[in-house]
């Protein structure tokens, strides 16, 4: 996965200023009214509607659309988006939790806390099927596998892998009490664990943030093993680079007064971006716009223009063993054109030739894992559980609940 960043430092060292801005919110709004331009010239008139969709770094632009260009859309269908600094951080101090010595685990090992994280969690959501509908509620401690006198030691952990494992499950806080780094959900180790392991400090992703570091003025020499990745996060964040890049603004009241529709969804099995950070947003986002609202006397429903919906057992964008092929454009265009806001979406397995990201780096998640047939997604702050009776395969089965 080439991520080359080395655009966002000038050679001598200081920050791309021209670059950031345009990466950061610029491009995509100039690449909006190119595509307008463009419609109008071929068509004669202006497209009736403007709908956006991305995922990931394209999640994030749409929040930059949403926040910095309320005119240019009228839905926004905004995946996984890397719209704060807790990707990078998390990223850093899950990768040195496996680096520690003796920390790292073999497949039969990872299987094993899956399994035991699964034997725990798995049927809360009333279906026992290999996904943790809702890992944040999942408190299973590692610490159960812990190699006793006796035991054969591929059926157990030693203490520097229950340390390991029981560090990249937590979160990490400043001593404000703020929540820098994010654990991953207990449940999806058969992804994760694998390709944290892989990752070393001189991976594209670790050098691509090192660039956008640098132009944040911290030390190119950065150990993103060390401590320091929790101070670099404020220095980061009031950089040029944080100004620009970060898509925080919870007030979307410019958006939604023109009638703008804003569809938020991510995976909770997601490897590279916490989903912790979005539903956060979502929350404040809410209060903020309808107090800003509220105070012009506007008549705009904010919770009917915007909704959040996370995917369960769904890894970064598309793939692991939950369901995430879902018509998002269906969706919007629904709420936009007709005024149905979604409050259930029907996903189905995705389609067969699309991979992870660790999928593709390390090797395929065993076919057993993959998904069959549908499932709701629920609009936050609900979540899909099993009727207890009907075809597990088959949506309709399952209710959305708080
Ligand atoms: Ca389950």
């Amino acid at each position: 996965m080439p991520w080359d960043t080395s655009w966002a430092k000038n050679e001598d060292g200081t920050a791309n200023a021209i670059g950031l801005i345009d990466f950061g919110f610029h491009a995509v709004h100039i690449m909006t009214k190119s595509g307008k331009a463009l419609i109008k010239a071929y068509y004669g008139k202006q497209a009736s509607h403007a709908y956006f969709q991305g995922c990931s770094q394209g999640g994030r632009q749409g929040l930059v659309e949403a926040q910095r260009y309320p005119q240019d859309y009228d839905g926004i269908i905004s995946g996984a988006p890397a719209f704060t600094d807790h990707s990078r951080v998390s990223m850093a101090m899950i990768g040195r939790a496996f680096l520690a010595p003796g920390a790292a685990l073999s497949e039969q090992e990872i299987r094993l806390v899956n399994q035991g994280a699964l034997r725990s969690c798995d049927a809360a959501d009333g279906l026992k099927d290999g996904i943790i509908t809702n890992p944040s509620s999942c408190n299973w401690d590692p610490g159960e596998l812990l190699c006793r006198a006796g035991m054969e030691n591929r059926n157990c952990l030693t203490q520097p892998q229950v340390d390991a494992v029981r560090s990249v499950y937590s979160d990490k806080n400043a001593p404000m009490g703020e929540t820098l780094a994010y654990g991953l959900p207990r449940g999806s180790e058969l992804a994760t664990f694998p390709w944290y392991m892989a990752l070393k400090q001189d991976t594209q992703i670790f050098t691509g943030y090192a660039n956008f570091a640098a132009a944040a003025g911290i030390p190119e020499n950065t150990d993103f093993s060390s401590n320091d990745v929790l101070a670099d996060h404020y220095l980061q964040k009031n950089s040029l680079f944080g100004v620009t890049y970060l898509a925080d603004n919870p007030d979307l009241a410019p958006y939604f007064s023109r009638g703008g529709k804003l569809l938020l969804w991510q995976g909770m099995y997601d490897l590279l971006i916490p989903p912790r950070p979005l539903v956060d947003y979502f929350e404040k986002m809410l209060r903020v716009t309808k107090t800003e609202l509220a105070a012009t006397g506007s008549k705009v429903d904010v919770d009917d223009s915007a909704r959040l919906f996370l995917a369960p057992g769904v890894s970064h964008c598309m793939g692991g063993p939950g369901h995430s092929d879902f018509d998002a454009l269906a969706v919007i265009e629904d709420w936009v054109e007709q005024g149905n806001p979604p409050s259930r979406i029907e996903a189905g397995q995705p389609m067969p030739r699309m991979v992870t990201m660790a999928e593709a780096l390390l090797k395929e998640i065993p076919a057993e894992t993959r998904p069959q047939g549908s499932r709701p997604l629920c609009a936050w702050p609900r979540l899909p559980r099993y009727q207890g009776n009907g075809d597990t395969n088959d949506a309709r089965s399952f209710t959305c609940v708080e």
